[in-house]
């Protein structure tokens, strides 16, 4: 069994149109008040975003961006937060690292911006690559799978590429983390095949950051009789299950909106792995 337990990532998205806390962070304070909540429930890392990857969504200006985390990653990052910016854009990756980010978590994997990888790999911060195919307004017409082997063996060899890619851009492989993109250009059903081929992602020889939070498929799992997905706030307890499920497959790293459940979960993972070790 792991040994470790999963980093959680707890996200702060400074955004007015996350489809899941859209709008609810948008302001410096009430952000850099979430962060400070998130640590205080046990977030080993804070993944701050400006930028809403809900399908269909429109993309804010850089600027836009910048006013977004730049603050926020500031402020916690001062009182000491291990941050991450959730960013598809090298110059908001780099003034991003230059206010104290560790990681740049994105989500394109270096496709929709290839600066970011140079801007990574001139820091000493390390590089989540998710898998991506298109941006948000258009990426579920891309969510087509036919080659053999399926939506895994499409994303574990697109991730391949990516991993390829940039380490040619001189980041090095230690510091890659890497992502399924669960939700991006995926349908439910490829969202649980993926979930369900966790060991030949992790064949790939780095580690994997998962992000189900809230996500459209635990929805679709847990619809009514009329078939109306559960609501985004009524997803939590597939969530966690999911989160020891994944714990027990060796994951690196959970991206979860409610680090309270998550540690939670992580908790009694953890009590149950060290009795069956004990015995
Ligand atoms: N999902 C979202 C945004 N950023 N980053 C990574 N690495 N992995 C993800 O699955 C991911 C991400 C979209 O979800 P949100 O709107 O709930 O933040």
């Amino acid at each position: 069994m792991p040994a470790v337990r999963p980093r959680v990532m707890g996200i702060v998205n400074v955004t007015p149109d996350s489809f899941s806390d859209g709008g609810r962070w948008a302001d410096r304070d009430s952000a850099v008040a979430h962060g400070r909540e998130l640590l205080a429930h046990g977030a080993d890392i804070l993944d701050i975003g400006g930028e809403s990857t809900r399908p269909g969504a429109t993309r804010p200006l850089v600027a836009e961006e910048l006013d977004r985390v730049l603050p926020v990653i500031s402020a916690l990052v001062a009182e000491g937060a291990v941050v991450s910016v959730d960013t598809m854009r090298g110059e908001v990756a780099a003034a991003a690292v230059e206010a104290g980010a560790r990681l740049v978590n994105d989500v394109s994997g270096g496709l929709a911006d290839p600066a970011i990888l140079g801007v990574v790999a001139r820091s000493d911060a390390s590089y989540v690559a998710m898998h991506w195919r298109a941006h948000s307004h258009h990426m579920q017409s891309f969510a087509v799978y036919d080659g053999p082997g399926g939506v895994v063996a499409a994303v574990r060899a697109e991730l391949a590429d990516r991993l390829a890619a940039i380490e040619a851009a001189g980041i090095p492989a230690e510091r890659v983390v890497l992502d399924p993109g669960l939700g991006f250009a995926k349908t439910a059903g490829h969202n649980w095949e993926l979930l369900g081929a966790i060991d030949q992602l992790a064949s790939l020889g780095r580690p994997l950051l998962v992000g189900a939070s809230r996500k459209g498929f635990l929805g679709a799992l847990l619809a009514d009789e009329a078939g109306s997905p559960r609501r985004v706030d009524g997803r939590e307890h597939a969530h966690a299950a999911l989160v020891a499920l994944l714990a027990e497959r060796g994951v690196w790293g959970l991206r979860v909106h409610d680090v309270r459940a998550t540690t939670d979960a992580l908790a009694a993972w953890a009590a149950l792995r060290d009795a069956e070790e004990a015995r």
